[in-house]
């Protein structure tokens, strides 16, 4: 029906919404009623298309990575589909841990059977007959729906030895996460699903070559796969007309923070951060927006002048910032900046899995100098000193870490500093108290 005149917020389920339609409008437990909303006529397109096909179409379509490096899905599924091996593997990761990231978990809680859909067409195309859905530990109702959706579509022939009669043998297996940030890198997931340590492994060789069990695997993110569905089913052209030429179809953006609406927002790419702000409503009345957090913990803070940002990957790129997982974090001038850079650093530190020293001691040294930057009796010839020794530490992260946790701990660090002035006489005369043991063992 009409949307309501003066309710421009696109709602869950509502007109004009593509990897939201089903949301709130399809019982996430009734295989019929995902069938009924249009379910599984990708997969049919897909199987008349053939694998190279399917591939030429998510080329066509201009389809990039949702989990935050943007990296061309057609052509990591081309790489895939054309190693000589035998056995080849899809990872669908959802191990959603960008701290202010949720969308895959509304999808996977509001439509599960879009990701059960969209794993078969991307295992049809890359040649792999089982698909590991490496999920988050902390999500036991996106676990309880994915695991009925698998189960009925087992039982509907939907998943099995002969898909849809097409003589085409696909099945998903779930594995659980058990609450490691860096168990979403992707090497990480395979040693975790091999029953190894969640580290890292170093690439090349990309997983395209060889990833789990040593063999090619095309791992994609959640929104990543769901937007398969409309790209078959509209086909490239009608997929590619929405949004901007480096930046196609819509994003789901996850706003949260100092916000009056927060929840997932799916809005077509080259939105400005404005529509965003303003569609969410906004900080709280009385209250002046700070900086907005784009692209989480590893992302970058931006200034509330520069709204005019393009939402898509080349426009926040340009503005030196990264639309990453799509997180939109609100703060307002409630909020202490200096506490919130603390537990960002503390939360690197946390997660740093320890295998690479620059990440290992680099994580530590960040959360030292920033607890030291918080204390009231410091002088201005301390700070100083504190922000050089922040930059060298964050530049050597940035340069020399193997994974792109190592890599980005220092992003919204950094950005805070230079865009938004933090210490440069933004700190409260009597300064924060010195939470917390500011001291960690290196290798303890
Ligand atoms: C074949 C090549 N494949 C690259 C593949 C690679 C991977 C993808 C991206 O994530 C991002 C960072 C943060 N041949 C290839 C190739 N690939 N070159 O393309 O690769 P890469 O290395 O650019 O990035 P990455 O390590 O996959 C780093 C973001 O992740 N991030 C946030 C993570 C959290 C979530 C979440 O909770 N959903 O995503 C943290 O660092 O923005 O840009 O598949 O194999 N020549
Ligand atoms: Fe581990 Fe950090 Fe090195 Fe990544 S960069 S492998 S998290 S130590």
């Amino acid at each position: 029906g009409e949307p309501p005149a003066e309710n421009a917020v696109p709602q869950a389920g509502g007109d004009g919404l593509v990897l939201l339609r089903r949301i709130g409008r399809a019982d996430p437990e009734s295989l019929d009623g995902y069938r009924a909303l249009g379910g599984y006529t990708a997969l049919r397109r897909a199987f008349a298309l053939g694998p190279a096909g399917v591939i030429r179409e998510v080329l066509d379509a201009g389809l990039v990575g949702r989990g935050g490096a943007a990296f061309p899905t057609g052509r990591k599924w081309e790489a895939t589909a054309r190693q000589p091996e035998r056995t080849h593997y899809l990872v669908c990761n959802a191990d959603e841990s960008e701290p202010g990231t949720f969308k895959d978990r509304v999808l996977m809680e509001g439509d599960p059977y879009a990701l059960v859909e969209a794993m078969t067409i991307a295992g049809y195309a890359v040649g792999a007959h089982r698909g590991y859905l490496y999920l988050r530990g902390e999500y036991p109702r996106a676990l309880r729906r994915m695991e009925h959706a698998i189960g009925r579509a087992r039982t509907r022939g939907l998943l099995g030895d002969d898909v849809l009669g097409q003589g085409y043998a696909f099945d998903i297996e779930i594995r659980r996460g058990a609450g490691a940030y860096v168990c979403g890198e992707e090497t990480a997931i395979f040693n975790s699903i091999e029953g190894m340590r969640g580290e890292p492994r170093s690439k090349p060789p990309f997983p395209v070559e060889r990833g789990l069990f040593d063999r090619p695997t095309a791992v994609n993110n959640v929104e990543t796969l769901v937007n398969v569905l409309p790209i078959l089913e509209r086909g490239a052209a009608a997929y590619a007309a929405v949004g901007t030429a480096g930046s196609t179809g819509t994003k789901l953006f996850c706003v949260s923070g100092t916000v009056r609406r927060p929840g997932v927002y799916e809005l077509p790419f080259g939105a400005r951060l404005r529509d965003l702000v303003e569609l969410s409503g906004g900080v709280p009345e009385g209250r002046r927006l700070r900086a907005v957090l784009l692209g989480g913990a590893a992302g970058a803070f931006v200034r509330p002048d520069e709204l005019e940002i393009p939402l898509t990957f080349e426009g926040t790129r340009e503005a030196g910032a990264t639309l990453g997982s799509g997180v939109v974090l609100l703060l307002d001038d409630s909020v202490e900046l200096p506490r919130t850079l603390l537990r960002i650093a503390e939360f690197f530190r946390d997660e740093s899995c320890g295998q690479c020293v620059p990440c290992r001691v680099g994580t530590v040294r960040q959360e030292e100098a920033l607890h030291r930057l918080a204390r009231p009796a410091r002088t201005e010839a301390d700070a100083a000193g504190d922000v050089a020794l922040l930059r060298e530490v964050g530049a050597a992260m940035r340069d020399a870490s193997i994974c792109g946790l190592g890599q980005t701990a220092w992003n919204a660090v950094e950005s805070a500093i230079d865009r938004l002035g933090v210490y440069a006489g933004d700190l409260p005369a009597d300064g924060l108290p010195a939470a917390g043991g500011p001291e960690h063992p290196v290798d303890g």
